[in-house]
C-alpha cells in the first residue's frame, strides 16, 4: 500500500478486515485461514469505523504488518499489505533512501495499492493563474526586459511545495526501479463519496485524468511496467464532518456503506481493486 499522509490507506485496510471478518460464506471475500498478525490494530481500528470515527493516523515508522488469509471468489488469496505511514515514505522519498522493511515489500510483491485523496491534493498553478494571482496580490506587471538573477534551488523547499502529483509520480518510479519487473497499480481514489458529492457523474479514470494530469501519463507512458486501473472507493461511505452525516453514517450496515467504482460500474465490493491486481499479475 503506498500513498501520501492521510491519503487513506489504513481506512480501506480497516474496512476490508471489518467486513470479511463477519461475512458469512458465499460473499465474494471471506476469512480463510488463521487470524492475522496485528489483529489488535485492525480491530482498534474497524471499531472507530464502525462508530464512524475516523481511524488513526498511522504512526509506526515501519507501518503495521498484516497478513490476511482469504478466499477471493472461492480462491485462496494471501494478502500482505505493509500499512506504512504517509509520513514515513515522504521522509524516504525526500531523503532517497527507502526502510529496507518497504524496500523488500515492494521487492516482493505482485501489485501495489495507490491511494490519492481528492481533498488534498496540491495543485500547480497554470502561468495564466500565477498572473491572475500576482494581479490580485497588487503586484506589478513583470518586466521581462531585465534578466533576473539565478538563484540555486534549495532542494528540500522545491520538493516541499511541489505539487502532489510530483510526489506520486516519483513514488512509481521509485516502486518500478525496486520491483525491477512488471508491477500492476490499483490506483484507488478514496473519499469518493467527496468527489461524487461534487459530481454525481464522475468516474475515477476520467477524474484522475483531469485532475491529475501528470499521474495519469505518467502510468500510461509506462504501461508495459506499471499496468494500471483507476477505481474510486468510499471506505467510510461519506464524510463525518458533514452535519448529521456520522451519526446516520453509524446507524448503517459497514458493507451496505462502502462503495467502490471501477471499470464495470459502482457497487459496494471492496475486493474490486483486489481482484483486477489479482488478473493482472505476471
Ligand atoms: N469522506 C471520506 N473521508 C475518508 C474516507 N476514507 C478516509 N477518509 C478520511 O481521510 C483521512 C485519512 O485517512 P487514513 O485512512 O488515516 O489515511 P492514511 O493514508 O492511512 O494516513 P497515514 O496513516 O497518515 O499515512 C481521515 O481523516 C479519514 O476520515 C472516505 O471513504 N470518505
Ligand atoms: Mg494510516
Amino acid at each position: 500500500m503506498l500513498g501520501l499522509p492521510t491519503s487513506g490507506k489504513t481506512t480501506y485496510l480497516v474496512a476490508l478486515w471489518a467486513i470479511v471478518k463477519n461475512a458469512e460464506a458465499g460473499k465474494p471475500l471471506t476469512l480463510r485461514g488463521p487470524l492475522p498478525h496485528a489483529t489488535a490494530y485492525l480491530d482498534e481500528g474497524a471499531h472507530r469505523l464502525l462508530a464512524a470515527e475516523a481511524v488513526r493516523r498511522t504512526h509506526r515508522d515501519t507501518g503495521e504488518d498484516v497478513e490476511l488469509d482469504l478466499a477471493l471468489d472461492d480462491e485462496p488469496l494471501v494478502l500482505k499489505p505493509l500499512d506504512i505511514s504517509g509520513e514515513t515514505l515522504e521522509h524516504a522519498m525526500q531523503a532517497r533512501a527507502m526502510p529496507k522493511v518497504v524496500h523488500d515489500r515492494i521487492a516482493g510483491s505482485d501489485g501495489v495499492l495507490l491511494f490519492i485523496q481528492p481533498d488534498k491534493i496540491v495543485r500547480p498553478f497554470t502561468i495564466p493563474e500565477a498572473h491572475r494571482l500576482s494581479q490580485q496580490m497588487g503586484e506589478p506587471p513583470e518586466i521581462d526586459a531585465v534578466p533576473e538573477p539565478l538563484v540555486e534551488p534549495d532542494d528540500a523547499a522545491v520538493r516541499r511545495s511541489a505539487p502532489t502529483a510530483v510526489h506520486i509520480v516519483d513514488m512509481l518510479q521509485v516502486a518500478a526501479s525496486i520491483a525491477r519487473k512488471r508491477l500492476p497499480v490499483a490506483v484507488i481514489v478514496s473519499a469518493w463519496d467527496s468527489v461524487e458529492a461534487a459530481d454525481p457523474d464522475a468516474t475515477p479514470g476520467p477524474w484522475l485524468e483531469r485532475a491529475m494530469p501528470l499521474v495519469a501519463q505518467f502510468l500510461e507512458n509506462n504501461a508495459d511496467e506499471l499496468p494500471h486501473e483507476v477505481f474510486g472507493v468510499s471506505a467510510q461511505g461519506g464524510d463525518y464532518d458533514e452535519p448529521g452525516k456520522a451519526a446516520d453514517l453509524a446507524e448503517q450496515d459497514l458493507a451496505q456503506r462502502v462503495r467502490t467504482v471501477g471499470p464495470a460500474g459502482a457497487g459496494n465490493d471492496l475486493a474490486v481493486p483486489l481482484r483486477w491486481l489479482l488478473q493482472s499479475r505476471a
